[in-house]
């Protein structure tokens, strides 16, 4: 059944299609090798075969949810050592999916949100703090390395009522060292022919692991000593019953889902960010216009309210725009549910399964047209959404497995980039080159920044 879908030419025994791609950028590899063999492709390596989709119409098949649903495989099949069944690599069967889906979605409800709120700026003050020191002495500022600090600590103030202090820090937080090591080492290990052979990655990988472990059980510790907290996502899983079952979370299942928390909740807005900020600096006349749309909508308001983010409507426009071309978790898995066909072509058993490669369903020409390479914000007003096929734009994933912090993901980086945007003018460093790094997560790797005041900013 797989004869039908295009491979590489070139193909070698035992190893498969292993020429000409680099095992740092599994990505970016199958973007050109999909450049070149369209919608819907394979690849083999060391023994195993995978299919990619990249198209609109395979992908709105394959979120048909009555046939499909999320697969645990590859890459996230690889952070089950880490994150056990949690909500984000827990199998569709396993039951603590439901239940911690059950149990924490009110921690994304609008209420929830709006409490958040207050946290957030906090954070984003602290951020535009250093961004001020750096503005002043006319120093470029390094944007991943920012925007993960501020990531970071409104998810662990939000959500666990931690602070890692990442801001008075001049080198990462370890966690975020031991995060980066396993993420790294997860996307790796499905490129190695013989993984057990590599004994010091994995022993490093071990030690990762019990770092993050040992930082979420102090966590933990903290809040069960202090008898509880504001309501938030910690106090719901350590003692918010299921609403019909009145089933709880195990001790166990706690800590993976911290660990989970700690990392989906940072890492990808952290690069929706920094992408968004290399956009708007490349492009002044789009940056103008949002920042027009900020002084319009906020005003004099000294500090913007919860009700204020979601009136930017241009701004969303510039992060979608940039999830469209780096979607910053940039793939997902979708398994058969029973043997079917895929969009009356593909026969898939039962159990089969295909990754939908975001990056480039979102640069499907037959969608987005010939010019999707292009950056223009545009693309996302109501008509131009309206007149587009579904399913062509997928940055949270899809059906029950979507994206739970979506909404979080959005008024953070709405807000933070409002903020940004009302303080500062962005000048691009002119000797950078856009280099993306793959660690499951996409990043713009050494993007900085130069800053300067504007006068009439808050
Ligand atoms: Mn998030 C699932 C993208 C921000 C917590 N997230 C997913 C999936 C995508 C995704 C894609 C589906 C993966 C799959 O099908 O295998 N998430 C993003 C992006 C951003 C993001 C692009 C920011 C930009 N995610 C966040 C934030 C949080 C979060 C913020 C938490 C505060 N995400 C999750 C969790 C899941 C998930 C948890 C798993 C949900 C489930 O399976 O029930």
């Amino acid at each position: 059944e797989l004869h039908r879908i295009p491979h590489p030419k070139g193909r070698l025994p035992l190893l498969g299609d292993v020429r000409n791609v680099n095992r740092k950028t599994p990505l970016q590899d199958s973007l050109r090798i999909g450049g070149e063999l369209g919608a819907i492709f394979r690849r083999k390596a060391f023994g195993k075969e995978f299919v990619f989709v990249g198209g609109a119409r395979y992908t709105a098949d394959l979120s048909d949810e009555s046939r499909f649903a999320k697969h645990v495989g590859l890459g996230i099949a690889n952070l089950r050592p880490v994150a056990g069944d949690a909500l984000f690599t827990a199998h569709n069967h396993e039951p603590n999916w439901q239940l911690a889906h059950d149990v924490l979605a009110p921690g994304f409800s609008r209420d929830a949100m709006a409490a958040y709120h207050p946290m957030m700026l906090d954070v984003a003050a602290r951020l535009t703090g250093h961004w001020d020191r750096a503005a002043a002495s006319g120093e470029r500022v390094d944007v991943p390395g920012d925007m993960t600090k501020l990531t970071l600590e409104t998810i662990s103030r939000t959500g666990f009522g931690h602070d890692f202090g990442s801001f008075e820090r001049s080198r990462p937080h370890p966690f975020v060292t031991a995060m980066v090591g396993a993420l790294s080492y997860a996307q790796r290990l499905n490129g190695l022919p013989f993984p057990f052979l590599f004994k010091s990655a994995a022993r490093r990988n071990e030690a990762d692991i019990a770092f993050l472990n040992d930082t979420v059980d102090g966590l933990v510790r903290e809040r069960r000593a202090s008898g509880g907290g504001d309501g938030d996502l910690l106090d719901r899983m350590l003692e918010t019953a299921h609403p019909e079952t009145g089933e709880r979370l195990s001790a166990e299942n706690v800590r993976r889902q911290v660990i989970t928390f700690l990392i989906a909740g940072h890492e990808t807005t952290s690069g929706a960010l920094s992408f968004a900020l290399h956009y708007l600096s490349l492009h002044p006349e789009i940056a103008a216009r949002a920042r027009a749309e900020v002084d319009r909508v906020w005003g004099d308001t000294e500090v913007p309210g919860y009700e204020q983010v979601a009136k930017l409507r241009y701004l969303r426009r510039v992060l979608d725009e940039t999830l469209r071309l780096w979607p910053t978790a940039p793939a997902f898995a979708r398994e058969a549910k029973e043997d079917t066909v895929l969009a009356g072509e593909h026969p898939m058993r039962r159990g089969a399964w295909a990754l939908v490669l975001t990056a480039m369903l979102h640069r499907d020409p037959e969608a987005w047209g010939p010019d999707a390479e292009r950056f223009d914000p545009d693309r996302f007003d109501t008509a131009a959404v309206r007149a587009r096929p579904a399913h062509a734009f997928k940055p949270w994933g899809t059906g029950a497995r979507a994206c739970i912090g979506r909404q979080f993901a959005l008024h953070e980086a709405t807000l933070v980039l409002g903020l940004l945007l009302r303080r500062y003018e962005l000048t691009p460093d002119p000797g950078y080159e856009l280099r993306v790094t793959e660690r499951l997560t996409l990043m713009p790797e050494g993007l900085r920044l130069g800053l300067e005041r504007r006068t009439t900013a808050r």
